[in-house]
C-alpha cells in the first residue's frame, strides 16, 4: 500500500486559519489587543477558597507584573522555572508569565515526593521553582544546588531562604524588555512517559499549544463552544496540560469566567456549582462516578450546567448515561488527548452547531489535523471500523521529547504521525471508540503511572530479582499498578516489605497496590518484558 492510499479521518468541521505565528501570550488575549473587542472588566479568574475575582484587565496587568519581577531575579528567554503549586489564580497568571517573557514552565504535582521532584527539576534544568511553604522541605537539596525558590504565602514571616512571591507582584510592568518568541519556542514541558520508559519532558511550543486551542475553540463553528456567558469550573490539576490547554486557556480565549477550586471534593463541587452558577464542568471519569454514586445530587441545584466533558481515562457507556440524568440540562460528551499530542478527538456534541453524538465515544478528530488508525503489526492504515493504533498529525503537536531525540523519533515518525500507543476505531459517523492501549502507561485515575518507574525501584530492592508492573482493572480507579515479583534466592520477602518500601518513595497514585510472587517474568528474546501475558494472569 502506497503512504496516498492510506485512510485519513477528518473533522467533520471545516479547517480554519489558526494565527499560531502567535506568541501564547498575544493569542490567547487578542481580543484585547487594538480595534479587538474584549470586555477588560469581565470576570476571569474567581478563586473560590477566598471569593477572589481577577478581571480580564486584572489577569494582564498581574501576569506582566509578575514577569517582569521574574525576570528580575534574573530569569531569561528559554530558562525553566517549576510551577509546585494546587490549583489558585496564581498557578495560570505564573504560567502567563513566563510565556510571556519567552521562559519555559514545568509543571508537577506538589505532593510528589522530594526525589520524584527532584528528577523532574534536575532533568528539566529548572532554575527557580514556585511554590508554598508547605511543600518548601522537600526543596533542600535543591535549593542547596542553586535552584532558586519562591514562596507563594510567607506574607508574615520569612520561609528561610525563599524569594517572597509579594516582591514579585511589586514589580512594574514596563520594565520588562519585550523577548523576541518564535512560535518554535518551547513553552512548557509537562512530564509524561509516552509510549514507553520513564517519564520524559514533553517539549510544548507556543505553536502547538496555540493551534490545539484554537483546534477547540476557534471559528465560526467551534468544535467546543465556550463563550464569555460561561462559569467554568476548575478542579481538575492545573500541573496536568489537560486542565490548562483544554480549560484555562481556552476558556480565556473565549472570555469566559473560570472558577479555580483548590482540591476536588463532591459536595464543596456541588455547592459551588449552585451559588456561582456554574455553567460547565470538567472532570475525569472517577469524577463522573462520584456523581453517579452520590445521594447528594438532589440536594443542589444543578440546573446551570450546560456541559459535561470527561477526559484522560476510558468512561463506559454505562456511567455515561448515568450522569446525563443527574443534570438535565447539560451535553454530556469526551474528549480525548495525550500530553504529547494536545487534544486529538473532541465530541462534535460541544459544537457551536453540534452534532448527534454516541455515549462512549470519545469524539471525532479535531480540525486542522489528520488521524489515521495502522495495524499494530503491518503498520497500514486500516478503514473504518477496523481496530488499530491511533496515529495524529498536525501542527498542535510536541516538538519532541527533552533531550531525547530517540524517544521522538519512535514516537512520531519521518512523516510527521504521532503514534499513541492507544487502540481505536472510527465508526461510520467519523466517531472515535478507544478499546485498548498498546503503551505501557496505567491510568489511575486518569493520573500516569509508569511502570519502568515502579520496575526501576522494585529491582533497587536486595531481596528482587526481578520485577514486571502492569495495570489491573479496578472499578474505581479505572486501573490500578500491580507487580510481579522474583525473590532473589533465599529471600523470604512478603507483599507488604515490597509495598511499604516502593510506597513511600512515590505519590499516592503509584503506590503498588497488589504483589504477585513468580519465578520468572516472561521476556521475549530481545529481554523486552511481555506485559501481555502478565496482565492475562490477572
Ligand atoms: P495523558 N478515553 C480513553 N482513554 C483516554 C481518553 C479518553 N477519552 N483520554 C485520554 N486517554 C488516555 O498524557 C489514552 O491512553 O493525557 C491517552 O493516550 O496523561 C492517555 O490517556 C494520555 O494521557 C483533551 C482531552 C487532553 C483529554 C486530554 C488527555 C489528558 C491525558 C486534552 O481535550
Amino acid at each position: 500500500q502506497e503512504p496516498s492510499q492510506d485512510f485519513i479521518f477528518r473533522s467533520k468541521l471545516p479547517d480554519i486559519s489558526i494565527p499560531n505565528h502567535l506568541p501564547l501570550t498575544d493569542y490567547v488575549f487578542q481580543r484585547f489587543s487594538g480595534d479587538g473587542d474584549g470586555d477588560s472588566t469581565k470576570t476571569c479568574l474567581i478563586d473560590s477558597a477566598t471569593g477572589r475575582i481577577f478581571t480580564y484587565a486584572d489577569v494582564q496587568t498581574n501576569f506582566r507584573r509578575i514577569a517582569a519581577g521574574i525576570h528580575r531575579l534574573g530569569i531569561r528567554h528559554r530558562d525553566t522555572v517549576m510551577l509546585l503549586l494546587p490549583n489558585s489564580p496564581e498557578f495560570a497568571l505564573i504560567f502567563l508569565a513566563l510565556a510571556h517573557l519567552g521562559a519555559v514552565s514545568t509543571t508537577a504535582n506538589p505532593l510528589y515526593t522530594q526525589s520524584e521532584i527532584e528528577k523532574q527539576a534536575k532533568a528539566s534544568a529548572a532554575k527557580m521553582i514556585i511554590t508554598k511553604r508547605c511543600y518548601v522541605k522537600k526543596l533542600t537539596n535543591l535549593q542547596n544546588n542553586g535552584v532558586l525558590i519562591v514562596c507563594l504565602d510567607d506574607e508574615d514571616d520569612d520561609v528561610d531562604g525563599c524569594v517572597r512571591f509579594t516582591e514579585l507582584i511589586q514589580a512594574d510592568e514596563t520594565e520588562l524588555p519585550k523577548p523576541e518568541i518564535s512560535p518554535e519556542d518551547t513553552v512548557s514541558i509537562p512530564y509524561s512517559s509516552g509510549t514507553t520508559g520513564l517519564p520524559k519532558g514533553v517539549m510544548i511550543t507556543h505553536k502547538g499549544l496555540v493551534t490545539s486551542i484554537a483546534q477547540k475553540v476557534d471559528g465560526e463553528n467551534p468544535n467546543l463552544n465556550f463563550t464569555g456567558d460561561d462559569v467554568i469550573l476548575c478542579f481538575l490539576p492545573m500541573f496536568h496540560t489537560y486542565t490548562l490547554n483544554s480549560l484555562i486557556f481556552s476558556a480565556m480565549r473565549t472570555g469566559a469566567a473560570i472558577l479555580i477550586v483548590p482540591k476536588f471534593e463532591l459536595n464543596l463541587v456541588m455547592e459551588l456549582i449552585q451559588r456561582y452558577k456554574v455553567t460547565v464542568v470538567p472532570v475525569a471519569p472517577p469524577v463522573v462516578l462520584a456523581f453517579v454514586k452520590s445521594p447528594e445530587t438532589e440536594r443542589y441545584d444543578l440546573s446551570s450546567v450546560r456541559m459535561m466533558l470527561s477526559g484522560a481515562a476510558t468512561l463506559k457507556k454505562e456511567p455515561e448515561d448515568a450522569v446525563r440524568l443527574k443534570f438535565p440540562n447539560a451535553i454530556f460528551g469526551q474528549g480525548y488527548g495525550m500530553t504529547e499530542a494536545g487534544t486529538v478527538a473532541k465530541s462534535l456534541a460541544f459544537a457551536k452547531n453540534p452534532f448527534k453524538t454516541k455515549s462512549g465515544a470519545c469524539g471525532t478528530v479535531i480540525r486542522n489535523a489528520e488521524m489515521k488508525v495502522v495495524d499494530i503489526i503491518s503498520g497500514v492504515s486500516l478503514p473504518r471500523n477496523k481496530s488499530g493504533e491511533i496515529c495524529i498529525r498536525g501542527h498542535q503537536l510536541m516538538k519532541g521529547y527533552l533531550n531525547d531525540p530517540e524517544a521522538t523519533s519512535r514516537t512520531i515518525d519521518k512523516d510527521g504521525w504521532l503514534h499513541t500507543g492507544d487502540i481505536g476505531f472510527v465508526d461510520d459517523d467519523d466517531e472515535i471508540f478507544i478499546v485498548d492501549r498498546l503503551k505501557e502507561l496505567i491510568k489511575f485515575k486518569g493520573y500516569q503511572v509508569a511502570p519502568a518507574e515502579l520496575e526501576a525501584l522494585l529491582i533497587s530492592h536486595p531481596s528482587i530479582e526481578d520485577a514486571a508492573v502492569v495495570p489491573m482493572k479496578d472499578e474505581v480507579a479505572g486501573e490500578i499498578p500491580v507487580a510481579f515479583v522474583v525473590r532473589s534466592k533465599g529471600s523470604r520477602l512478603v507483599e507488604n516489605d515490597v509495598k511499604s518500601y516502593v510506597n513511600k518513595k512515590v505519590v499516592h497514585y503509584k503506590r503498588i497496590k497488589r504483589v504477585f510472587f513468580v519465578e520468572t517474568i516472561p521476556k521475549a528474546v530481545s529481554g523486552k518484558l511481555l506485559r501481555k501475558e502478565l496482565r492475562a494472569k490477572l
